[in-house]
């Protein structure tokens, strides 16, 4: 297997496509990642696939199918080394060699301990001519929690945050609910789409009565297909109640308790919540034991869309991963409440620096994405 050899300019024109179309897959496959197959004969595509949703087939499952008697002797391309194991589906290893193609391409290989090159050497050993590393870097941004959880036990989390031009997220009276525009608002709805789990705190469902889901008029294209992430609530003293918007919508809630509170057993909760304790310290629920619970549980991508009081435990113990920040051309002044509430620093020197990765403007708004 050879990583970064001259790969020609049509060989990343065909990764390129198979990049695009496992975007495609970004609202369904979870906890799998998304992935992308073409597979190329003599300079044109005879078959292509992307993955649609765990349990069904990958990639390469449906781009072999369209291909039919044309894979023998073609190129594959695909977005992920291919898998070597028997999971929910047979190894697609196994599939590019029954089906005679005599050269796959993989932007990168798959750190699923389950695979980890194994899928690579499977192809190798049965004499097919393999490379990987072409637009590595594209595919890898397409699986960001993926390859967290994989590598981790962790999964990668984003912090949406909504402020004034001068840094403000609610009046002093803690009213808050639309500094941002229409459009902004909708945006979110598209990162709440590709997140796994939406994680808040009962402050924010209590004074916003937010529901915290994904409104499918925004996807004509996914109508049928919409998946409510599930939503992961802190509720640390027990404050929320069934009548509450965000329990009249259908769709997987997760009631974090702390440890030492008894879990309400009442018959009044609808069926898709769950309620669960969670290690806490001083009544306080531990977000870390938190992430590893959901990562254990499969939920590769985090968003979360709190007030200062969570998103500072968060950003605090160093657990979130990106800030995307929406910002309004308004100002509230210096009575408003700030993003996270955080203690004091002594010194410029002990605050978080991260990276500008991204400015666009949407709508009357800004949105800023910062990495750390
Ligand atoms: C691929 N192509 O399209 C995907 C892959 O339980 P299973 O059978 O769906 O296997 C899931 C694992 O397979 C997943 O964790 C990842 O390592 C790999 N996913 N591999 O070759 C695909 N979705
Ligand atoms: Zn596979």
């Amino acid at each position: 297997m050879s990583e970064l050899q001259q790969f020609t300019a049509q060989d990343e024109q065909f990764m390129r496509r198979a990049i695009a179309l496992a975007a495609h897959g970004q609202y369904t496959t979870t906890p799998n990642p998304n992935v992308g197959c073409v597979i190329v004969k003599d300079g044109e595509i005879v078959g292509e696939g992307f993955h649609i949703r765990a349990g069904e087939g990958h990639a390469e499952v449906h781009a072999l199918k369209a291909a039919g008697d044309k894979a023998k002797g073609a190129t594959a391309y695909v977005t992920l080394e291919p898998c070597s194991h028997y999971g929910r589906t047979p190894p697609c290893a196994e599939g590019l060699i029954k089906a005679g193609v005599s050269k796959v391409i993989a932007a990168m290989v798959d750190n699923n301990p389950q695979v980890a090159g194994k899928g690579m050497a499977m192809l190798s050993a049965a004499g097919i001519e393999t490379a990987y590393g072409l637009l590595g870097d594209e595919a890898r941004a397409l699986n960001l929690g993926f390859f967290k959880r994989m590598a981790t036990g962790m999964p990668y989390v984003t912090c949406k945050l909504a402020a004034s031009l001068d840094g403000k997220t609610a009046l002093e009276n803690g009213e808050s609910k639309w500094i941002t525009g229409p459009l902004a608002r909708e945006d979110v709805q598209r990162f709440r789409a590709k997140s796994c789990a939406i994680i808040s705190g009962a402050d924010t469902i209590l004074a916003d009565d937010a529901q915290l889901s994904v409104r499918s008029h925004f996807y004509p294209e996914l109508q049928d297909t919409i998946r409510q992430p599930l939503r992961v609530i802190f509720d640390s003293q027990n404050r929320l109640t069934p009548d509450l918007a965000l329990f009249q919508t259908e769709g997987p809630v997760l009631l974090l308790r702390n440890s030492t509170q008894p879990l309400d057993n009442s018959p009044h909760w609808p069926h898709f919540v769950e309620q669960c304790q969670v290690e806490s310290r001083n009544g306080k629920i531990c977000p870390t034991a938190v992430l590893k619970l959901l990562a254990r549980r499969g939920i590769n991508h985090v968003w979360l869309e709190a007030g200062q009081t969570l998103a500072g435990v968060f950003h605090e113990a160093g657990l979130i991963d990106s800030y995307v920040v929406y910002l309004a051309p308004k100002i509230i002044g210096n009575a408003g409440r700030g993003l996270f509430a955080v203690p004091p620093l002594m010194a410029l020197a002990q605050a978080t620096t991260l990276t500008f990765s991204d400015v666009v403007q949407i709508g009357s708004d800004l949105r800023i994405t910062a990495l750390k």
